[in-house]
Order: C-alpha cells, then sequence, then structure tokens
C-alpha cells in the first residue's frame, strides 16, 4: 500500500473515530449530535412519558404505512393489466366496510388514551418546591426567584454580530455550545418541583426546554404555567420557540440542574452579586407560596 493511500486511510480512521465520538457525545452529552433523528434523552418524568408516546406513535405510523404499502404493491402485481386482463365488478363488501370503519377508530382510541393521560400530567403542577418567573423579551429572558427576591437578565453568548463573522463568539471563546449558552443561566435543584411561569414584555415568546418536556408561550398580559422535575443534574439548553422578531434565534436557555447543596450555594452566591441580580421591585410575588 503507497504512503498516499495510507495517508488516507488513517484520515478516514480519524474521521470515522471522531464521527463515533460526536455520537456517542462524550463533551456535551445533552446537546443534539450530527444525523440525530430522534429524541434528547429525557431528564423530566413528562418527557419519559411524551418519548415512550413518541416510540407509540412511532410504531403505529411505522405499521400503518407498511401495511399500505403492502396492499400497493399486491395490487399492483396481482391486479395489473397482464396479470388481470379482465376487471372484477364487485362492488360493496360489508365485512371490509365495517372493518375499516372500526380499526381506525380502535387505533385513535388507542393514541387517544395515552394523549389524554399526557397532557392532564403535564396540565396538573404538583406543589412546587422552585418558583421561577420567566419573562420573555427582545430579545433575551429575564428571570424572577420570587421565593428569594432576586431578578436578572440571561443573554445568549452568541450574538448577531458573532454569528455573521463580524465579532469574535464567546460562546465559542469560552468552550461552550454556540447559540445555546447564555451569560447568566438559571440554576434548579435536582428532584424538586419547579413551577414556571412565563409572559411576555413585549411579544410573544416561548420558554422551551426539551429534555424537560416543557415549552410554554410567554404572553404579554397573560401568565401561563408549567413546571418540571429534573431527575438528573446536568447542563440543559434551550431556545426561544415562538418567532419573535429579528433576533428570535440569539435568545436562548441555559438551565443547570444541580444538588441541593450546590443550589443553596448559588441562592446565597446571588443575592450577595447585586450587579446582575437585583432585588424584585414589587417583591409579592408568589403568595401561594409565602403561605406555606
Ligand atoms: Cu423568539
Amino acid at each position: 500500500m503507497s504512503q498516499k493511500k495510507l495517508g488516507r486511510k488513517s484520515a478516514i480512521g480519524a474521521g470515522v473515530a471522531a464521527a463515533v465520538l460526536a455520537w456517542s457525545g462524550s463533551a456535551f452529552a445533552d446537546l443534539p449530535q450530527p444525523y440525530e433523528t430522534g429524541l434528547l434523552p429525557s431528564a423530566s418524568p413528562v418527557m419519559d412519558q411524551i418519548t415512550s408516546f413518541h416510540t407509540l406513535l412511532l410504531w403505529i405510523i411505522t405499521l400503518i404505512c407498511l401495511f399500505v404499502l403492502a396492499l400497493l404493491v399486491w395490487i399492483l402485481i396481482r391486479y395489473n393489466r397482464r396479470a388481470n386482463p379482465v376487471p372484477s365488478k364487485t362492488h360493496h363488501n360489508t365485512l371490509l366496510e365495517v372493518a375499516w370503519t372500526i380499526i381506525p377508530v380502535i387505533v385513535l382510541v388507542i393514541i387517544a388514551i395515552p394523549s389524554f393521560k399526557l397532557l392532564y400530567f403535564e396540565a396538573e403542577i404538583p406543589p412546587p418546591d422552585v418558583h421561577i418567573k420567566v419573562i420573555g423579551k427582545q430579545w433575551f429572558w429575564t428571570y424572577e426567584y420570587p421565593q428569594s427576591n432576586f431578578t436578572f437578565d440571561s443573554q445568549g453568548l452568541t450574538t448577531v454580530k458573532a454569528a455573521a463573522g463580524e465579532e469574535p463568539d464567546r460562546a465559542l471563546a469560552e468552550g461552550k455550545p454556540r447559540l445555546l449558552s447564555v451569560d447568566n443561566p438559571i440554576y434548579v435543584p435536582v428532584n424538586k418541583v419547579v413551577e414556571i411561569e412565563t409572559t411576555g414584555a413585549d411579544v410573544i415568546h416561548s420558554w422551551s426546554l426539551p429534555q424537560m418536556g416543557v415549552k410554554m408561550d410567554a404572553i404579554p398580559g397573560r401568565l401561563n404555567h408549567t413546571w418540571f422535575k429534573a431527575t438528573r443534574t446536568g447542563t440543559f439548553y434551550g431556545q426561544c420557540s415562538e418567532l419573535c422578531g429579528a433576533s428570535h434565534a440569539f435568545m436562548p436557555i441555559e438551565v443547570h440542574v444541580v444538588s441541593d447543596a450546590d443550589y443553596a450555594r448559588w441562592l446565597a452566591d446571588a443575592k450577595k452579586n447585586t450587579k446582575i441580580y437585583q432585588p424584585i421591585a414589587d417583591a409579592s410575588g408568589d403568595r401561594r407560596l409565602a403561605a406555606q
């Protein structure tokens, strides 16, 4: 084997190794990887259910497609002009008509039962441990922790100018995922119910955290509620999911799920760092939690 060929072979080998590494996601396990088609690994009970519902739907879709494909192939082969020169004049078949009415109804019921279960599971918020108010703004997020009485802004590290190559990308410089990392992420404790209250300051935004199974519109003049309970520690990313203007793609969401001790430490640090974390002007906040 020539030197040139060997060189190319090892280059391919290195490429494959890099692809496998990227596939296994050693750098950012909770980030999408190239050529993925499935959902990101779940990190909450709601997302567990969404994932299994998605799997059920995939099975149903696949079986129906294969069934219809088989029927088509059968008709093409068995009833083409050559194989079947004299067409049948059959019409109406009661058994067949009952079957193709009843079977789709059964399929829809099979889909409806877990679907409604999941909807109610998402909608009914368990008693929350942590309460966070999320305010969508053009184009960043403001978070309020009413229980600790502080608020702060969270800006994406990758700016519009950085994406256009007009200035260095802070995310890449800091070794963080571009377009997803922020300057001030939010922190939540693991295995605790976090209630999220969303609203918009200007136009409609949407706060979304795929691995927690959360996506909630942030609408001016309205408060929407949702929740998640992270089942493992880690850093999780999301993006604004309602087209909200020119820099819609530049207002990511970064959530750090940490142990109770680390969360308490972050809260204590945040209360001291008044440059970033400021007291909420109207601290009347969450009366329900304050009453507990
Ligand atoms: Cu947006």
